[in-house]
């Protein structure tokens, strides 16, 4: 049976904060970093039988709170092939943090275990890592008595960014077998990326010296990883100057700076004029606070000028890399599905794009959504606005690559490129670190600069509001959020004002990450658009 005793004294060592309701969401369980002890002990448990009924394979633990401020922290379960804990242990996870006694804890545990089937005797196995947050090391305690306690393995992974969390739960699984991930190490995850990003510019990188890219770090754990990566690429290759790459000053983490910040706001990183002499065609990027997302954007005309900053999201991510894998496949000469999955966010110039090349389709927020969507094809690319998302080759395309014979030398090549490809992307999740790689590989393939990408289409103007209501569990949604089916007569209101602008789309969902509703407005007539979206809001109060 369960540990009773030990996780009654967990309990009164961890006491869960009274008035406080936690919810394992999209994003786990994420809130102020300070009441958070309690939750990390208790998902440990979970996590722990988690790898039980998964027969003692290696799941993760990861402690951030990603691009949201510093004094928040998070708990988000991984899974044994790297993805997202299964969405049916969602609910256990709520239940469990939010049990107010021990006897209530140790109930939900036992209904875990009988309705799962979990054979208590099997052994656990729980990776786990942290972010840069000054709560961290507290709650990694939490976690390490958490799994203490059930008597699990434990792996210590330290400071990490949320993919290569991930990175190692596959590689710890693969491990010896056929499908071999890759080495279980940080350094392990540095030479993968690297040795098929080498591969791929090899012959490519042009003699004329481009201008560094620069890379806004949002002062998080994606420095260090970026710095550690650089050791393995010569600088030929890849030129790069880090910025906002301060982990240890207090307050300065996702503050205006990082991935969320560049694309909530459209501008550039606050200040970035004292760090960066900006040469026209400046590359930069922005990572967020955990390095799974990133956001490109450079300059179109003197800065500060009106109009100069140009954001390439996550949708350009996604339409640069689709067009880029469709065409190989097509080079190659194999018979493979390419499809792209977006969510309700994607601008509609990009779902318009990329329908001329591949099938398109639409899910709702949340990386667990978007990558099982992107499972159904040959090889998937999902990518949310925001600049989450990655590409899965599935093994019978893996296998394919290798195993076709090429009718030409340019076929050849491109399956060459397509076996470094799926090397090179971090199949798990999206990774700010390989997500960069791969559009440094497609631009210089290419030999696009800025404008080239950037000119693939032109972002219809969008507007993203947050607005604060009473309770937002009243909104629910459907036809992948982009449709409200509570409140009763809501939508149609919502369809009347849109109905009114030329060309125009809104759709409003609760957040799965704050306590708020949002409301996106995008039309295309840019003078439009500042009324729309209030509109909409106003409909929503
Ligand atoms: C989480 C999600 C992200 C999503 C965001 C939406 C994961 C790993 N992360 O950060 O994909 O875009 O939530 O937040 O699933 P919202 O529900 O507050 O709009
Ligand atoms: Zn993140």
């Amino acid at each position: 049976g369960l540990p009773v005793q030990i996780i009654e004294e967990g309990v009164k060592e961890y006491p869960k904060p009274e008035n406080i309701t936690f919810t394992y969401g999209t994003a786990g369980v994420r809130t102020k970093g300070a009441v958070l002890e309690s939750v990390c002990y208790r998902i440990a448990l979970i996590s722990a039988l988690r790898s039980k009924r998964l027969g003692g394979k290696t799941v993760g633990l990861m402690v951030t709170a990603s691009h949201n401020p510093e004094e928040d922290n998070g708990l988000k379960a991984v899974d044994s092939r790297g993805e997202m804990l299964e969405a049916s242990w969602e609910a256990y996870c709520t239940q469990a943090v939010n049990a107010s006694t021990a006897q209530e804890l140790v109930s939900v545990l036992e209904n875990l275990i009988s309705a799962n089937k979990i054979n208590l005797s099997t052994p656990a196995s729980v990776v786990y890592a942290h972010d840069t947050r000054p709560t961290s090391t507290m709650l990694i305690k939490a976690v390490a008595a958490g799994l203490a306690t059930m008597g699990a393995h434990i792996t210590d992974a330290g400071l990490k960014t949320t993919p290569q969390l991930h990175y190692l739960v596959k590689a710890l699984n693969t491990q010896g077998t056929e499908d071999a991930y890759g080495e279980p190490t940080e350094e392990g995850y540095y030479k993968k990326l690297s040795s098929a990003y080498l591969k791929l510019v090899a012959d490519k990188t042009s003699a004329t010296a481009t201008p560094p890219l620069i890379v806004d770090c949002a002062n998080g754990v994606g420095a260090p990883a970026l710095l550690s990566l650089l050791k393995h690429i010569p600088e030929k290759h890849l030129t790069i100057k880090a910025m906002r790459t301060d982990t240890k000053t207090p307050g300065v983490l996702n503050n205006g700076c990082g991935a969320d910040y560049v694309k909530s706001n459209q501008r550039l990183p606050a200040g970035y004029e004292k760090d960066i002499s900006y040469v026209p065609g400046q590359w930069m990027c922005s990572f967020d606070g955990d390095a799974d997302r990133i956001v490109y954007y450079y300059l179109r005309g003197p800065p500060g000028q009106k109009d100069s900053f140009r954001l390439l999201d996550g949708d350009k991510i996604a339409s640069l890399a689709a067009d880029y894998i469709s065409e190989l496949v097509k080079k190659a000469g194999i018979e493979l599905q390419v499809g792209c999955v977006q969510t309700a966010y994607a601008n509609g110039s990009s779902t318009k794009y990329l329908k001329q090349r591949v099938p398109v389709t639409c899910t709702p927020t949340g990386v667990k959504y978007l990558h099982h969507a992107a499972e159904r094809y040959d090889i998937g690319v999902y990518f949310e606005a925001n600049g989450h998302g990655t590409v899965l080759f599935s093994t019978s395309a893996q296998r394919a690559f290798k195993e076709t014979s090429p009718a030409s030398p340019a076929a050849e090549d491109a399956l060459h490129q397509l076996t470094a490809l799926a090397e090179l992307i971090n199949q798990t999740v999206g990774d700010a670190l390989s997500d960069m790689l791969l559009v440094e590989v497609i631009l210089r393939a290419r030999q696009w600069g800025p404008e080239a990408w950037d000119g693939a289409y032109e972002d219809l103007p969008n507007k993203l509001l947050k607005v604060n209501v009473k309770d937002r569990f009243i909104f629910k949604t459907e036809d992948a959020e982009r449709r409200l089916v509570s409140p009763p007569g809501l939508q149609e209101k919502i369809d009347e004002v849109v109905g009114k602008y030329k060309d125009a789309r809104s759709f409003v969902r609760p957040s799965g990450t704050e306590d708020c509703v949002r409301v996106y407005a995008e039309t295309s007539l840019a003078g439009e658009l500042d009324s729309l979206a209030k509109a909409v809001a106003k409909l929503v109060q």
